[in-house]
């Protein structure tokens, strides 16, 4: 607490002990701890403080936080190490880029474009980019295989201007900066592998992901080294993130994985400018102070690069830590608008605030206070030490929290302004002293002779000690960074035997689809090839999904083993965790799970080593918890199976409202990278897996391969039938076969579309049907609502654009040529699933839907409740007859009273029982 009681805001220290009331007895107490230390040694020393401490504490006195160090750069003078490049040169190539990362962004403001983009974070960042790619980044060339670089998103500027001096993008796709489709050399605006395979690696930019997916990158580069896969122990992720970016909860959230797994192979660097796009992230507070806690709280090296070089003569000569007091007391806000004020400013505003700092810059012009003392992060020797730092810490992963200034040389009206964010163009008053500042060669006239917004973009000649010096750096290093390899590597895939067991059914055994999928995931994680390509990822399910039967033999992932003794160690079915464990049990953490996911679907690019994650989840906690991680992995193109387990609406029976998943289909398939399908029985799991792998890691696909598959599949028991005599496999993976025909006779017709669990409540319905009305129903398994969809869409689009040709008809239109109607269709989904084909359904369409908030009850219960069972589709087929003039219209009272359809206890469809 503060003198006045008021709490403190975080990372805000002690006030300033400027006046120490009693000097000489804090040197009596300093006295005798030196003392013990030389009388005792370290060690007793330690354990007597730690005593006292605890007895400080204990007596209620407010400690500081003992997991926060002071406001200085953690690595001091003496201990930093000889800078091994060319200073002068590395500054040359710096500000070169820095010009050039200006233009990119300046030049797409001009008229007729202006597509914008973002000139400050780059500034601020661009000089431990610059380290990295002088010292540290292996591109791929390097005998380790490289390493993997998360690039901060809306830094993207900077990125290319390098790639453009290096001649690996033209100047024509800089002026393409964000117009993908309107310039022929369009690039986009942030790290999109997808819109550029070859060149970007890590999507970034919707904050928070990346440092998710950063930490599950390291972790897989272990256990694809742990497992004997590869040799990744030369491999090391780094994460560009920004402080703004750090308040997302999921930046923090994934820390303790880290630190649990030791990734001594992961860096983590947070760019604290101390802004974000509004304003301060800490105005009142300290953010990097913050930081520091929490990281170091989570088990992480943490290095802190405050202050560049400049300082050290003063803390050199601040004796009694006046200086220290003041920076651990001054909140982010003032040091922002420092920055933005002059030298006299600072001599008043910061060092005046104590007599002995105010008399240690006494010596120093204003002139020199704003020139000399700069921030750590503008600082090449003191990033590099940090960064040596990190690389050389073992045992953990280590985070580098570096201060700058947001648009950094940009010039008074950018740098540190709250505004700075979203500026987007020069005048040409800043244009020139931009290029001075840079030591830019163009003369006036060059800068603007062409206009304002085509002023021109500068490489120094190639044969320049410059340009040589950067090539030889990025060659001794491994080759350009970031760079992503688009040649597709093929697995060799397993055939029929694998798909046996889901095709011969389940006898008269009742199991539910889960079941029947992790049955055959184990005989295909038994094949001789793909077998150890698999990578089962589960967060904290596996019992309730039958999984926990490969625990003894898959085993599960831990780097450290298993070094308890375990409570279940002598059962068949142990809980037994290995270094060499192939399954990823993540614990209760989605985001995680799919971070890894996309670590796994995307080995085939970061590692040339395809890998096939097959994640499985709560159906409920999958898109919708996390929907943009699966968005950014779509972005990565990874590839793989992910499986919504215990699926829909009313077949978890029991679960409620926040379990019962109605519309996960709908959010999957507003993912553009998802291939979806809701299959009813073993044996159409069977080819649609084995059609999946085919198309994401076969050879001569003609199909699109970087696609993911998402496949929901239930809890609920029932026989699974045996695959049937002639069964129409193109119609299956397409998304519709006949299961059953209409009976023979003469009585009206209709069809029943159905999917998943909702296939066995139409075959129901297809009996009643017959025997109560005479109707003759066909039966549809409709594997893929989606999926006919999509076909049907891209049909239509093409029909539209190419009007001379013949039309292309879609594939489901073509299906129900001559089918006749009314068609009646149910899922335990919402209205919309079935709905998606509606357009070329070629007859009157009813939809029973699963929409609106879970509930808890028994599944017969809770399917009439909806009206989504078997009785509902029969009333509604005679309803949609009555419609046409084919029954009498008397039939659907009749059907309604008969089946007592109001009476959710009146309810048939659906078992009981399952694992939930
Ligand atoms: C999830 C998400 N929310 C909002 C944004 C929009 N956005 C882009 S950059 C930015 C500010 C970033 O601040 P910071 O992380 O501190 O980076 P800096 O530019 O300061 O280096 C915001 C809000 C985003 N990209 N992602
Ligand atoms: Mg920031």
């Amino acid at each position: 607490m503060t003198t006045n009681d008021a709490p403190r805001p975080i990372g805000i220290n002690l006030p300033s002990h400027a006046e120490d009331p009693d000097p000489e007895e804090t040197r009596e107490w300093l006295d005798s701890v030196d003392e013990l230390i030389s009388h005792r040694g370290e060690e007793r020393a330690t354990e007597v403080l730690q005593h006292v401490i605890q007895h400080a504490r204990v007596a209620d006195l407010h400690l500081p936080d003992s997991l926060m160090t002071d406001y200085v750069n953690t690595i001091d003078v003496e201990d930093q190490p000889e800078y091994p490049g060319d200073l002068r040169l590395e500054k040359e190539v710096r500000n070169a880029i820095r010009w050039n990362a200006a233009m990119v962004v300046h030049r797409a403001q001009r008229p007729g474009v202006g597509v914008g983009g973002h000139l400050s974070s780059y500034a601020s960042i661009s000089n431990m980019y610059e380290v990295g790619y002088n010292h540290f980044f292996r591109g791929r060339d390097h005998e380790g295989g490289g390493d993997h670089v998360f690039f901060q998103g809306h830094a993207s500027p900077g990125i290319y201007a390098r790639a453009f001096m290096l001649g690996r993008l033209s100047q024509e796709q800089l002026d393409g900066f964000r117009q993908e489709v309107s310039s022929p050399d369009g690039i986009p605006s942030y790290p999109h592998p997808r819109a550029m395979p070859s060149f970007w690696e890590f999507p970034t930019v919707s904050m928070g992901i990346g440092p998710v997916n950063a930490i599950e990158q390291a972790s897989f580069d272990r256990y694809l080294h742990n497992r004997g896969l590869k040799d990744t122990s030369q491999q090391r992720t780094w994460a560009f993130l920004g402080d703004g970016e750090m308040d997302e909860v999921e930046s923090r959230g994934a820390l303790h994985i880290a630190a649990k797994e030791h990734l001594d192979n992961l860096t983590f660097v947070v760019n604290c400018n101390l802004q974000r796009l509004d304003g301060p992230v800490r105005g009142n507070g300290k953010i990097m102070q913050e930081l520091e806690a929490q990281f170091r709280g989570a088990g992480w090296n943490v290095i802190k690069v405050v202050w560049g070089s400049g300082w050290d003569p003063l803390f050199e000569a601040d004796k009694d830590s006046a200086l220290v007091d003041l920076m651990n007391a001054t909140p982010d806000g003032d040091f922002q608008t420092y920055r933005t004020e002059d030298g006299a400013f600072i001599r008043d505003n910061f060092f005046g605030r104590d007599p002995r700092t105010k008399a240690l810059v006494e010596g120093m012009s204003d002139d020199d206070i704003w020139w000399k003392l700069n921030r750590g992060g503008h600082d090449t020797k003191k990033i590099y030490a940090a960064f040596k730092a990190a690389t050389e810490t073992k045992g953990k992963p280590s985070v580098i929290l570096v201060q700058t200034i947001k648009g950094y040389r940009l010039g008074k009206t950018f740098a540190g302004r709250n505004a700075t964010h979203q500026m987007k163009k020069f005048t040409e008053a800043d244009l020139k002293s931009l290029r001075d500042t840079l030591n830019i060669p163009l003369t006036d006239e060059q800068l603007l002779e062409n206009g304002l917004y085509n002023a021109p973009f500068y490489v120094p000649a190639e044969d320049s000690e410059a340009m040589q010096y950067m090539r030889s750096r990025r060659d001794s290093l491994g080759g350009v960074v970031p760079q992503r390899p688009t040649e597709e590597v093929t697995l060799e895939l397993p055939g029929d035997k694998a798909y046996e067991v889901v095709k011969r059914g389940s006898g008269k055994q009742e199991i539910a689809t889960t079941m029947a999928l992790v049955r055959l995931l184990k005989d295909l994680m038994r094949d001789k090839e793909i077998g150890p390509r698999w990578v089962p990822i589960i967060p904290d399910e596996a019992r309730t999904f039958g999984m926990d039967a490969m625990f003894p033999t898959a085993k599960i992932y831990n780097p450290d083993g298993q070094n308890y003794i375990s409570v279940d160690r002598d059962l068949l079915l142990a809980y037994k965790e290995s270094p060499q464990g192939q399954i990823k049990h993540m614990g209760i953490n989605e985001l995680s799970s799919t971070s890894a996911f996309t670590a796994a679907g995307t080995s085939y690019a970061t590692h040339g080593l395809p890998m096939i994650p097959f994640y499985i989840f709560y159906s409920m906690f999958g898109f919708q918890r996390s929907g943009d991680f699966f968005w950014a992995a779509g972005d990565q193109m990874a590839k793989g199976f992910v499986i919504g387990a215990t699926a829909g609406k009313t077949t978890l029976a029991g679960e409620g409202l926040q379990h019962m998943d109605g519309h996960s289909p709908i959010l999957a398939y507003t993912n553009p990278g998802t291939v979806i399908y809701d299959p009813a029985y073993g044996y159409e799991l069977g080819h649609i897996v084995r059609d999946g792998l085919q198309r994401m890691y076969g050879s001569d696909e003609t199909r699109l391969q970087e696609v993911f598959y998402y496949i929901t599949v239930y809890n609920e028991p029932y026989v699974q039938p045996a695959e049937p005599e002639g069964l129409d496999v193109e119609g299956l993976l397409r998304g519709m076969y006949v299961l059953e025909e209409a009976p023979q006779g003469e009585g009206p017709e209709v069809q029943l579309l159905a999917s998943g669990v909702g296939v066995p409540w139409a075959r129901h319905a297809r009996a009643i049907l017959e025997e109560d009305w005479g109707v003759r129903a066909t039966v549809w398994s409709v594997t893929s609502w989606t999926e006919m969809r999509k076909e049907a869409l891209e049909a239509d689009a093409h029909a539209f654009l190419h009007p001379e040709e013949d039309v292309r008809r879609p594939w489901i239109s073509q299906r129900l040529d001559g089918v006749e109607g009314p068609f009646v269709a149910t899922s335990d989904y919402d209205y919309l699933v079935p709905d998606m084909i509606r357009e070329w359904i070629p007859g009157r369409y009813g939809v029973l839907g699963a929409d609106g908030w879970g509930f808890s009850d028994t599944r017969p219960a809770a399917r009439r409740f909806l009206k989504i069972d078997a009785h509902s589709m029969v009333v509604k087929a005679l309803q949609m007859l009555v419609q046409e003039g084919k029954v009498d219209p008397s039939t659907v009272a009749q059907a309604i009273e008969k089946y007592d359809l109001l009476n959710v206890n009146a309810g048939e469809s659906g078992s009981f029982g399952g694992e939930s």
